[in-house]
Order: C-alpha cells, then sequence, then structure tokens
C-alpha cells in the first residue's frame, strides 16, 4: 500500500552540472510531511507531478536518484502546458478564486488543455495505482482528477486539497457552465475535500448544492458511488526547523550582519512570491502613510522588501512589476536622501539562512494580501523567533489571520489602519511582544504541517472505510 502524492510541481530538481547531472530532494514543508506521515504509518510514497526537465535527462540519470520516495514524472507537450498552466490554472482559475473576476482571460483552449492535462496525470496515477493505495491531489491545477480516477478505481481512496481560497457562488458562476461542472464533479470524486478555512469549506458546500443539487448532511455528501466529506484543514510549517535555525552559526552570522548595518534603524519586513494578491502595492502605500503620519520614524526605519520572480510570462505579473517598481522609487525618490532609502528592495529569492536571518533581525513583518488561502510566511516569521522579540502585522484576508489571534490585524486596504499598527508594533513593549509570540508559537507547535498532513490523510482513511458503498464495491 502506498500514498500517491500529486501536485503540479514535483519535489525534486533536477540540474545539469559541468560533467555530471544532480538531482536534488526539496525540503519544501508539504513533502517532508507527507514523507514523515508514509514512513510513520509504513507506506510508500510515489510523487506524480508535471517535469519541468527533459524526459531523456530524467531517464538516464534516474538510478542516480536516491530517495526516500518515488517520482512518476509526467510529460506535458509545450503547447499543452502553456495552455494548462499559465492560460487557465493561473489566468482563470487563480484569478477567480482570489476574487479577481476581472483578471480572468478565459479561453476555449486553455479549458481544452486543463481536461487534456487532467486526463494524462490521471492516466499516469490510474497506472500505478493498486488497491488499499491512498491518493492525495493538490490543488487546482487537478480539480477534475478525482472524478476520472474513481471511474477507473470505484474503491480509490481519494483526498483532494485546495490549498487557495474558494470562492462564494456570486463570484465561482462567473465561469462558464459547462467549466463549473467539470470542477465541481471533478473534485467530487473524492472521498475528503480540504479547505483552509470554515469559510472556504462553506462556499464550496454552498456551490454544490446551487449547481448539483446534492444535499449534505454536516458536510456529507451522499453520491451514488461513495460518501464525500467537506472540511477544513488549516496548512501549518515544520514548527521545529524554523524555531531551532534561530541558533543555527550561519544564521547567528547573517542577522548581526543585517543588525549591523541597520544599528540605528528598526527593520520592517517582508517576503512574497511577485503576486497581485499579495497585497505589495498596498503595502508599499501604506508604509508611505507610516512616514508621512509618524515622520518621526523618518530615517529611523527601514523596510526590507524580498519578491521572488513568479509567474513572469503572464501579462498581470510583468504589469505588477512595473508597479511595484514605480512606488518604490516614488517613495524612495521623495522620502529618501543620500543618507537613508526608505525601501531596500530585491526581486530575487534568498536561500534558508538568510530568509531566517532576515526573520530574526525584523522588528515587524508587515504581511497584507487582499486575498490569500493561508500565507505561510506569517506562520514562519511567528515560529522562528525564538528571542520572543518582533511583530507580526497582519491581514485579516489571509487564512492565518484565523489562526494567529495575538498578530496585529490589520485591513490591506485601510493604509491609515496599518500605519497606526505599525507604529503599534514597532513601538510595543518587550513584554507585550514575548507575550503574543509565545502564545501564537504555543498554537503552531501543536498544530504543525506534520500534524495537518496525519489528520487529512487519516480522516480520508477513515471516510473512505465507513462507506460501505466504496467498501462492497
Ligand atoms: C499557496 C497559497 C498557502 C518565499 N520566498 C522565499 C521563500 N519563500 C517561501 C516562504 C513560504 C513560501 O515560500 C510561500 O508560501 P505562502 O503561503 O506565503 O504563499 P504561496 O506561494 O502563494 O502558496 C498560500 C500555500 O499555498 C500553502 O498552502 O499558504 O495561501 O497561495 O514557505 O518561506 N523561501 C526562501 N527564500 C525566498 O526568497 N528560502
Amino acid at each position: 500500500m502506498k500514498i500517491i502524492t500529486v501536485s503540479y510541481r514535483l519535489p525534486v530538481s533536477i540540474k545539469r552540472q559541468k560533467d555530471n547531472v544532480k538531482i536534488t530532494q526539496s525540503a519544501g514543508g508539504l513533502a517532508t510531511a507527507v514523507l514523515s506521515y508514509s514512513e510513520k504509518s509504513q507506506k510508500n510514497l510515489t510523487w506524480v507531478g508535471v517535469a519541468d526537465f527533459d524526459q531523456q535527462l530524467w531517464e538516464e540519470n534516474k538510478n542516480n536518484y536516491d530517495s526516500n520516495f518515488d517520482i512518476e514524472p509526467v510529460y506535458l507537450e509545450r503547447r499543452l502546458n502553456r495552455n494548462f498552466y499559465n492560460v487557465f490554472s493561473n489566468s482563470v482559475l487563480w484569478s477567480l478564486f482570489h476574487y479577481f473576476p476581472s483578471f480572468i482571460e478565459y479561453t476555449h483552449d486553455g479549458f481544452e488543455a486543463y481536461k487534456a492535462a487532467n486526463e494524462i496525470v490521471a492516466d499516469k496515477v490510474n497506472s500505478i495505482y493498486e488497491p488499499g493505495d491512498i491518493v492525495w491531489i493538490h490543488d487546482y491545477h487537478f480539480m477534475g482528477l478525482a472524478k476520472i480516477i474513481r471511474e477507473k478505481h470505484p474503491q480509490a481512496k481519494i483526498g483532494f486539497f485546495l490549498h487557495i481560497p474558494f470562492p462564494n457562488f456570486e463570484i465561482f458562476r462567473v465561469l462558464p457552465n459547462k467549466v463549473r461542472r467539470y470542477l465541481m464533479e471533478g473534485v467530487m470524486g473524492s472521498n475528503l475535500i480540504g479547505f483552509h478555512t470554515w469559510e472556504n469549506a462553506i462556499h464550496f458546500t454552498e456551490c454544490i448544492e446551487k449547481m448539483l443539487g446534492f444535499p449534505h448532511k454536516n458536510f456529507l455528501f451522499s453520491q451514488d458511488t461513495h460518501r464525500t466529506k467537506v472540511g477544513s484543514f488549516p496548512i501549518s510549517i515544520d514548527f521545529d526547523k524554523f524555531h531551532n535555525a534561530y541558533d543555527n552559526p550561519n544564521v547567528v552570522k547573517l542577522r548581526n550582519e543585517i543588525k549591523d548595518l541597520y544599528k540605528d534603524k528598526k527593520i520592517i519586513f517582508s517576503v512574497d512570491r511577485l503576486d497581485y494578491t499579495k497585497g505589495i502595492t498596498n503595502r508599499l502605500n501604506a508604509y508611505e502613510t507610516f512616514l508621512n503620519t509618524y515622520p518621526e520614524w523618518r530615517e529611523k526605519v527601514v523596510f526590507l522588501l524580498v519578491i521572488v520572480p513568479s509567474r513572469e510570462e503572464i501579462t498581470k505579473y510583468g504589469e505588477r512589476k512595473k508597479m511595484i517598481e514605480l512606488t518604490i522609487a516614488r517613495i524612495n525618490g521623495k522620502l529618501g536622501n543620500y543618507k537613508w532609502t526608505p525601501v531596500v528592495y530585491q526581486y530575487q529569492s534568498v536561500d534558508f539562512d538568510r530568509l531566517i536571518a532576515l526573520y530574526t533581525s525584523a522588528d515587524a513583518a508587515l504581511i497584507s494580501p487582499v486575498r490569500d488561502g493561508m500565507n505561510l510566511v506569517a506562520k514562519e516569521y511567528v515560529a522562528s523567533r525564538k528571542d520572543l522579540r518582533g511583530a507580526l502585522v497582519l491581514s485579516v484576508m489571509a487564512g492565518a489571520a484565523k489562526e494567529l489571534q495575538e498578530s496585529l490585524t490589520i485591513n490591506p486596504h485601510d493604509f491609515e489602519q496599518i500605519a497606526l499598527k505599525l507604529n503599534y508594533g514597532l513601538t510595543m513593549s518587550e513584554e507585550e511582544q514575548a507575550r503574543r509570540l509565545e502564545h501564537m508559537q504555543r498554537y503552531l507547535k501543536k498544530h504543525d504541517v506534520f500534524r495537518w498532513a496525519s489528520d487529512f490523510l487519516n480522516e480520508t482513511e477513515e471516510i473512505h472505510n465507513k462507506d460501505t458503498k466504496a467498501v462492497a464495491l
């Protein structure tokens, strides 16, 4: 028996170096958590995803891949992959599910490619599936998958988890009817459907009732072939990894460098992929309001803004980059001077040690998405503060705000409120910083990513095993 995890990206990278080929396993939270579950439950793990590497390169080198789980890459033809990933998944589903209906660029070809890609990935899963396996499908790229797998393997245990918000019916019905039906019927092939919050689970349940007319009892739907449970499973982080990194000698060295560089200033920090959902321009405008409302902070604060390149082929992302860079230039030009740069910006990722050094140097983390499924950066900032110093200023539009109850919550559109909370955070007493962080750390230590994965997978098994219809098949 094994766990088959399906996600768009595979948790490996394969790179040709001078005279050899290097295959590295990702240390991301999801991979670590599923792997840990598979080891504890003594089940093997196989990961299915879309290859971002050359097939020949993989075939020639896969025997050198010494890992604790198997990889099953799916190769999609370039044009199909583009239409599936950029055109439909990221320019229709991502924008709509984050409440940006005006950003949708729906095309027939995009939807056809989405269906085709779901069929190809389902074929791969079906070809490796064996009775007793659990299939865990991740995210909006694969909403058609569960139904296709169930048609071939009616007794399969299937879980689906959505990493982004699920919108209310008024937003969802913006999609053409055939698209909506495909997505909903597709996901309902699962035994368990998980969201980050109950709000998302309720939106989904209402859409199912309205569109497919299925009644439910306590979020449990009875279908002819199987039962489907809908629930809230807030994702989390590897708490100990982030917490203990504080003392890592390289982190200590990097932190000292940062603190030394800005020794006479308070540091505000944020890190995101470049995405219009992350509210980066709002954040900058709010920082400007903060500097105007509290001019005493000028030259005494710096905003370290790390933005990671993402989805650069999509027009909306390129436009957003320009908008952000213009805003930074405007603020630095207007308020900065030869001694002080108000916003220090980099459009490049940082490695893990540097990320922790930045988290643990920052007097405040400013996280202001206009809509976000969860937001792991907020949880990572809290976990990394072993020194119990710092303030988390967090948008109420992030799923994380529901759990991180001692954060300073903000509305991402209310610049005056953000300015006020930033000022509050930067002047908070050490006792209050410690009290708030301790409270949130206690919560995160208990609700880490390992618990998330095991709660979800155990419940998938349980729903399936109690389902006499599926078991009898
Ligand atoms: C989606 C949903 C949901 C970022 N820059 C660097 C870096 N990161 C890491 C962070 C964090 C992750 O990337 C970003 O996670 P988020 O949760 O903030 O955002 P999305 O990528 O949009 O993820 C989101 C998530 O899925 C999980 O379900 O929470 O709502 O949108 O882990 O640390 N890591 C390093 N350098 C960087 O420059 N090392």
